[in-house]
């Protein structure tokens, strides 16, 4: 690539405010498969510089027309990815005609034909592939749009409520929407298919009846409900904690198949993936039942937190995406489990985000230079953004927290505003000073604790130090304003109060600086701490906890991820143990016994119980080391799960037969199909008889829950009756595409040298497609994110696969190519051989003709 050829950076310090305003957009769309022809009247007035050009944004779009006020123009220039206009009056309206061509854009972004229906997306910057248009978020019009198609496209969709609709001359049809609300582009839609339609309605707490609409391929209706209720759900939880209704008179969610992320908030018609809607209890499973109801319950909570207030600029991503995961992570922990999912959310953490953020692609919460903007939706700016906005909530408190959410809607309503906003309207609602606490939004990088404890029997006081790292990759970091959240357990397992001189203490610690120490007295024995109770901040913590310590935080902390996540750190603990010293063979036997008491006694959340069963993934154990040893991990994990199944098989067998569940959603029922699936885990472990028959009835079971447990159990097992179940469930599924994507994710997991070829003969399979992303994402990212023995096997042929893939869907989808690159980014973590190996696919890509500004952004970071 050329100097002059290289896609071009933005920098946050270089937001200039726009100079013109687009008060009101009108659009007219005349859908044809390869000519669509786009007319917009744009009302323009001018607020900045009296000189300045008009400057338009648009990509892959055939200019057919120009007019100021009805009269056609020649003052314009096209340059790059430009529109230039210069002499515009002060205001004025301006008409453009552009021809796109929708079934020819595979890249799932703008305006595309796939599946059979017309569909957009314009985040971030898809709008300039529909027509020329101030393509930024800080540009807030209404917007009167018209869409004109034949008639097989049945409903003919677009924002905010439908005002007039007929037939053309032509036999044609034609529908109109208005959306009275301002929004930038990036929330536009438009949507036009033949599509099975479940109509439902909500009542606000206001009185005002909203129409609830959901569409859907032909045929399937039966898998609607959930996503509906889930709707209501999240109507209800928004007006009852955040005092929060809707505003138009109709919500609508279409379901498409071919589409880039899980779903997308455009103002009053959601478009979502499908595979983020649809569910029965034959083919979702409970993880697929709660993923949904959280993202229906996160693209709803957008109708505030990001569209009514939107970002200035896309670098404030975090602005709507950070708090909208920490409204949706609340809704789902109000409605079920909290602890459950403040574990799902702090996996997520330190697994994907610490090493996002200790990576080549590091970046802040609100990043300061992009070159694609599709790039930054990351686990940084979404959930490390969520994390920041727990932290704020766990500073001021569920009142303050709200008082700061009012303030924010009262004073930014309508309008494009900034990360630093939204934290002054918390600020001044609660007094409290965030001022350090803002270093979060500017500093990337996970900070470093250290915790020294000290007990002194004379004075019968506990002192606890904290020490604050700057994140080896980020040295000049200055310290953050960490809230650090603390339980001291005695003997018995009781909590004990916090004070100091007779002065009662909270149990979330300020620690601001390098170096803080926090005593505690009236404590009469060595006490047993909690730290990051909750995993209050996102940090590494090092601690000296001791195993007899972490068991008995297991048995005892008031907070059940703390439990949960001493019982990790006795895993992590053993399996490090064993890598560096390997005379220290097996689990302890103190492990192994508290397992045997929590599958005994069933005692509280079965869910739970399910996950305390769990080994750390490959993904945490690799962070725990400078260089990932990759054998070792494989094949200590392995071990310590045989060990698990062998010791605790007669236990597992009575826990498994024990639990029956009706089949239902209910909480009690996904709990226990949850511990089931644990169970069934390591039954396929071992030589029990029984082992297969429960393995073969689960796996014939109409609830998909359960015939997926049985199904993924066999394969990790390598079991000998994995391929006659995988050949029943092909011929039983073939018809349903979601339900295959499970199915191409089995498979992607295979053990053995055949892993490859496998993967290589699946993609003649009749459902694979290379241009649908879900499809991609099943089959082969799969494999390299979880089948971390074959992907990284030493002769590089999974990262042949992974290269060659990469090659072919830089040319169809670059979103989706540049997020299927994620395990290469980490490459300098590995051995030599397998590090080389790495940089070698990536050196493949940097050699590339036409490779993508997505694929550019990183295979350069990853190569500096
Ligand atoms: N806002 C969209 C994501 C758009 C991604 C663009 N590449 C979905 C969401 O976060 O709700
Ligand atoms: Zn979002």
């Amino acid at each position: 690539m050329t100097e002059s050829s290289k896609p071009q950076a933005q920098y946050l310090k270089d937001y200039k405010a726009p100079d013109f305003l687009i008060d009101h957009t009108e659009l007219t769309f005349d859908l044809q498969p390869l000519s669509t022809k786009v007319s917009s009247l744009l009302t323009l007035t001018r607020v900045g510089d009296k000189k300045a050009p008009l400057v338009l944004d648009g990509i892959d779009l055939r200019l057919l027309s120009l007019s100021v006020d009805t009269v056609d123009i020649t003052d314009y220039e096209i340059v790059g990815e430009q529109l230039i206009i210069n002499n515009l009056p002060d205001s004025c309206q301006l008409s453009i005609v552009t021809e796109i061509s929708p079934e020819t854009n595979t890249s799932l972004e703008g305006l595309y034909l796939s599946g059979g229906a017309y569909c957009t997306q314009c985040e971030a910057q898809g709008f300039r592939k529909i027509t020329y248009y101030m393509d930024r978020p800080d540009v807030l019009a209404t917007f009167d749009v018209t869409i004109i198609a034949d008639k097989k496209y049945l409903q003919l969709l677009s924002n905010g409520n439908q005002v007039d609709s007929g037939e053309t001359s032509d036999g044609r049809h034609f529908v109109k929407w208005q959306d009275p609300f301002k929004k930038p582009s990036y929330l536009f839609a438009l949507v036009a298919g033949d599509f099975d339609v479940l109509k439902d309605t909500y009542t606000t707490k206001s009185g005002k009846d909203v129409e609830l609409a959901l569409f859907v391929d032909k045929g399937n209706l039966s898998k609607t409900p959930h996503a509906i209720a889930s709707l209501k759900k999240a109507m209800q939880w928004d007006e009852e904690r955040f005092n929060l209704e809707y505003d138009l008179d109709i919500y609508m969610i279409v379901a498409v198949d071919f589409f880039n992320m899980g779903a997308m908030e455009n103002k009053g018609l959601n478009v979502f993936n499908s595979k983020c809607v649809l569910a029965n209890q034959e083919t979702a499973t409970d993880k697929d039942y709660h993923t949904i109801e959280s993202i229906v319950g996160h693209e709803y909570f957008h109708n505030w937190t990001g569209n009514r207030v939107t970002c200035r600029d896309w670098f404030q991503l975090s602005l709507k995406e950070g708090l909208t995961v920490f409204r949706d992570q609340e809704f789902s922990s109000d409605l079920g489990s909290r602890a459950l999912n403040r574990i799902d959310a702090v996996k997520v953490m330190r697994t994907h985000q610490f090493s996002e953020d200790a990576g080549p692609m590091a970046h802040p919460i609100r990043p300061e230079k992009v070159i694609e903007m599709n790039n930054f939706y990351t686990v940084t700016v979404y959930d490390k953004g969520a994390e920041v906005i727990r932290m704020m909530h766990t500073l001021l408190g569920e009142t303050n927290f709200q008082k700061g959410m009012t303030l924010y809607f009262e004073r930014h309503d309508g309008q494009a505003v900034t990360c630093d906003d939204f934290v002054s309207a918390m600020s001044d609602a609660s007094g409290v000073n965030l001022e350090q606490f803002k270093l979060w939004y500017s500093q990337s990088g996970t900070p470093r604790l250290n915790a020294i404890q000290h007990f002194d029997s004379s004075s019968n006081t506990y002192t606890l130090t904290i020490e604050q790292a700057a994140p080896d990759n980020q040295p000049d970091n200055k310290p953050l304003h960490i809230p650090f959240a603390i339980e001291l357990l005695d003997a018995n397992g009781e909590s004990i109060a916090l004070q100091y001189k007779g002065k009662k203490l909270d149990d979330v610690l300020d620690v601001t600086s390098t170096t803080q120490t926090f005593s505690f007295d009236n404590i009469l024995e060595k006490p047993v701490a909690v730290l990051l109770e909750d995993f209050s901040a996102p940090c590494i913590l090092n601690q000296q906890t001791t195993e007899p310590e972490l068991l008995h935080i297991m048995r005892f902390a008031r907070s059940d991820f703390s439990r949960w996540d001493a019982q990790q750190q006795l895993f992590i603990k053993a399996i490090k143990s064993q890598i560096t010293d390997t005379t220290n063979s097996m689990l302890s036997s103190e492990t192994i016994n508290a397992l045997r008491v929590l599958i005994n006694t069933k005692e509280g959340d079965l869910a739970l119980i399910a996950e305390l069963f769990k080994l750390p993934s490959f993904d945490t154990l690799a962070a725990e080391f400078e260089v990932i040893p990759v054998d070792e991990i494989i094949e200590i994990t392995e071990k310590f799960e045989q060990q698990i199944a062998d010791e605790l098989a007669d236990e597992l067998l009575a826990c498994y037969e024990s639990l029956e569940d009706d089949g239902s959603i209910s909480a009690s029922s996904v709990a226990k199909r949850a511990l089931k699936q644990t169970c069934l885990h390591y039954l396929a472990k071992t030589q029990k008889p029984e082992a297969v028959s429960f393995i073969k009835e689960a796996a014939s079971s109409t609830n998909m829950t359960n015939v997926l447990g049985a199904l993924s159990a066999v394969v990790k097992a390598s079991h000998p009756i994995q391929e006659e179940l995988l050949n029943h469930f092909d011929s039983q599924w073939r018809h349903d595409v979601l339900v295959m994507d499970k199915w191409f994710a089995l498979q992607a997991m295979q053990s053995g040298n055949k892993a490859i070829d496998n993967i290589k003969a699946l993609y003649e399979h009749p459902c694979f497609d290379f241009s649908n992303p879900n499809r991609v994402r099943a089959l082969v990212g799969s494999f390299s994110h979880f089948n971390t023995a074959q992907f990284h096997r030493s002769d590089a042929q999974g990262y042949t696969l992974l290269g060659d893939l990469l090659i072919k869907l830089n040319a169809i989808n670059p979103q989706n190519a540049s997020r299927m690159l994620t395990p290469f980014m980490s490459w300098k973590r590995y051995d030599d051989v397998r590090s080389q190996a790495m940089k070698l696919q990536l050196q493949r890509l940097a050699n590339l003709d036409g490779l993508s500004a997505d694929l550019y952004e990183k295979v350069e970071k990853a190569l500096a």
